[in-house]
């Protein structure tokens, strides 16, 4: 392995775990948990060690739901101490409104008012705590806002609440003068049989109708997507193209069957590596945050293990990726793939030259054009030679 980059993570790096990834005890719809509780204490401070720049959490993960005023105080204070030993921040938080019986319609859009309204509630109690915590970034994942049979769910009127609920959370934030954006994560099924606003196109197209878009974007999981059978960095691709990707969840998936949330890297790994290259090469500044769940077969050697190598795992693909792009046999190659026209305005001249340009149709030799090779199959031999490690 070329050692231009370390492979040891720091928290320059902005590597960043939801406190339910090393936490899952390994419940699953068949099983039992298979691990005990982690209290988040002892997970702030393992992750710091390995080089974690940051924590994110469920308001419930940290506050068991139902918990007194003065136990919610108890354990804000206990978690505050610890992000002040370790130096952790908290760049993002979200709220649980899926695992409660009393959301198994939905919170935003469950057919019952009251829960919605409870649900809105327990969003903005949280928002208090995110912002105190000092996140900038709230992430709103509706896994129970859905349905399992046609006439369940009136979808229009559905979206009509889920956009009420946005408008309002974001009155609440502007009003409280809040420097907190939204970012909403889109998934296909799972928990519910087929869930709203289900890929990141349907968010993004979504969140133009809000009242004030400019507060919302999408955090992209990329098991997610590949779940709905579309390549994630395509999508990832066009929320950064869109101005919107406001966070991200790295993990692994292999192919389209049930939310497997394999650690970084393990699933579709070429998609990891194309994922990786754009990240780094976009510009994108915000934290490379996990959120997969460490095999149930394992004990907590495995949880440690998963957490490091998808840290590790990343700073693999980064120096792969940046190792394709720096190899002159791939510059040339882009450019045999003409990828430096595609860089080019179409008709910069204008609809009028267009139109009079004889060149552009009139006089344009179609066959001779159709007979040029893209010469993709080298360069995507490249790429796998430098993800593979033999370049
Ligand atoms: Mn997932």
């Amino acid at each position: 392995m070329p050692d231009r980059i370390t492979l040891t993570p720091s928290p320059a790096d902005r590597f960043t775990f939801g406190l339910w990834t090393v936490g899952w005890k390994g419940n699953d719809p068949f099983g039992d948990p298979t691990r005990p509780a982690l209290d988040p204490v002892e997970s702030v401070e393992r992750l710091a060690e390995l080089g974690a720049y940051g924590v994110t959490f469920h308001d419930d993960d940290l506050i068991p739901f139902g918990s007194s005023d003065s136990e919610r105080s108890a354990r804000v204070a206990r978690f505050k101490d610890a992000l002040d030993r370790t130096g952790l921040t908290v760049p993002m938080a979200t709220t649980n409104l899926f695992t409660h019986p009393v959301f198994k319609d939905g919170g935003f859009t469950s057919n019952d008012r009251d829960v919605r309204r409870f649900a809105l509630r327990k969003v903005i109690r949280n928002i208090d705590l995110a912002v105190e915590l000092g996140a900038r970034t709230y992430v709103a994942w509706g896994g129970r806002e859905g349905a399992e049979s046609g006439a369940a769910k009136d979808v229009p009127v559905a979206l009509d609440r889920m956009k009420e609920a946005f408008d309002l959370l974001g009155d609440y934030v502007v009003e409280q003068g809040y420097d907190l954006r939204f970012a909403i994560e889109p998934k296909p099924n799972e928990p519910r049989g087929d869930i709203l606003l289900p890929t990141v196109g349907h968010a993004l197209a979504f969140i133009e109708r809000l009242e004030r878009p400019e507060l919302y974007g999408v955090n992209p999981e990329v098991g997610h997507e590949q779940m709905a059978g579309l390549n994630a960095t395509h999508s990832i691709a066009q929320a950064i193209w869109a101005g919107k990707l406001f966070h991200i969840d790295l993990n692994g998936q292999s192919g389209i069957k049930y939310d497997q949330d394999l650690r970084f890297g393990a699933g579709d790994l070429r998609q990891a590596f194309w994922l990786v290259d754009l990240l780094e090469s976009s510009g994108y500044t915000g934290p490379r945050h996990f959120d997969f769940k460490p095999v149930r077969t394992d004990g907590f050697d495995g949880v440690w293990e998963s957490a490091k190598n998808c840290m590790r795992n990343y700073l693999i693909l980064k120096e792969r990726a940046l190792a394709f792009r720096a190899d002159p046999a791939v510059q040339e190659a882009l450019a045999a793939s003409r990828l430096d026209q595609l860089a080019v305005p179409t008709a910069a001249d204008g609809l009028k030259a267009l139109l009079a340009d004889r060149t552009a149709y009139e006089e344009f030799d179609t066959g001779k054009a159709a007979e040029r090779s893209m010469a993709f199959e080298a360069l995507d031999q490249l790429a796998m030679e430098h993800l593979l490690g033999v370049r």
